[in-house]
């Protein structure tokens, strides 16, 4: 069974709708992953694997998991998943290089481990700028077989090529690895896992390091934020973190508004999938996203001001 060495599909010439296809069975990587990896195109195929299937394969390695993901990501949806990970685990945030230079890192970590009531270690990477590989090289030394799982666009694929030197095929699309893939490195097993897919609003990859910016929100106003509308029912000062290239207007309130999600002084409004909105005061807002998208949590960049 020859598997597809972008995105571990096995590779079958039979049928163009499912994962693996390609019209000739000696070519290294299935039509998918050609597409993706040299015009950026995705086609959709086969049937995305269940987050309980994934967790259920993960489980059942009872290999050591490296758990990933990005500061911009942090959510109750996503640690809930890292914490029903029975196995021996790291959280590990990646990206390193998008996180704003105002944010001590050791602050972060430690408001991370607080808020969210985690026991494990927690390191800070990234595979852009290789920043920390050093400590993932000496847990697969260490653990010999190791699983790198988080959800989809985290970045494991692309860590993963930066320390072993691999051509995983990676994209900002979404479920870009399709089935687990197994790498051999001397004598370290390295697995790659398919991506969690979450009820996020968007998935918003930055590119470029993230410069958060402050607006004096007064009660007349209101911010659109892409399509996101939001209002503060008090003047407020709050501090957006988000894909810079995101376009963001101030606009007068004109029809009555409904305020009806309380934010505590000092939390964040965590948009799954974009980043987060840092509140100093206490208020009640007016937003035009459904809850299931959105999270309120005490500020994860607590303590970095001071
Ligand atoms: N800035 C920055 N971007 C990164 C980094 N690592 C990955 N990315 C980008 O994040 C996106 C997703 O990367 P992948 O490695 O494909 O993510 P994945 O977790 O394997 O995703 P799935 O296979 O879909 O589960 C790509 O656009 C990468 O270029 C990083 O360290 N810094
Ligand atoms: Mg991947």
């Amino acid at each position: 069974m020859k598997k597809c060495l972008g995105c571990g599909s096995v590779l079958q010439n039979t049928d163009a709708e499912e994962s693996g296809y390609t019209p000739k069975l000696e070519n290294d990587l299935c039509m998918r992953c050609f597409k993706l990896k040299h015009y950026g195109n995705l086609i959709n195929v086969g049937k995305k694997q269940s987050n309980d299937t994934i967790l259920n394969k993960i489980n059942k390695k009872k290999s050591t998991v490296l758990f990933i993901t990005d500061f911009l990501n942090m959510c109750d949806e996503v640690i809930g998943i890292f914490k029903k990970i029975k196995n021996k685990k790291v959280l590990v945030i990646t990206k390193s290089d998008l996180i704003p230079k105002n944010i001590v890192r050791d602050k972060l970590i430690n408001n991370i481990k607080d808020i969210y009531e985690i026991d494990e270690d927690i390191i800070l990477v990234s595979s852009k700028n290789k920043e920390n590989l050093r400590a993932l090289e000496n847990i697969c030394w260490k653990e010999k077989t190791v699983i790198f799982a988080g959800f989809t666009n985290a970045g494991k694929s692309s860590l993963i090529n930066a320390l072993v030197g691999s051509d995983i095929t990676v994209s900002s699309k979404i479920n870009t690895t399709q089935e687990f893939i197994r790498l051999v490195v001397e004598d370290i097993v390295i697995f790659d896992a398919p991506g969690f897919i979450g009820e996020f609003y968007k998935a918003d990859v930055p590119k470029t390091k993230i410069k958060p910016i402050t607006y004096q929100l007064a009660s007349k106003y209101y911010l659109k934020i892409g399509d996101i509308d939001i209002a503060s029912e008090a003047d407020n000062n709050l501090t957006i973190y988000m894909n810079n290239g995101i376009n963001i207007d101030k606009r007068r309130i004109k029809d009555t508004l409904e305020y009806g999600l309380i934010i505590p002084t000092n939390h964040d409004l965590v948009i799954k999938g974009l980043g987060f909105i840092s509140f100093s005061k206490i208020t009640r807002l007016y937003i035009n996203i459904d809850s299931k998208y959105y999270e309120v949590r005490p500020t994860i960049i607590g303590g970095n001001h001071e």
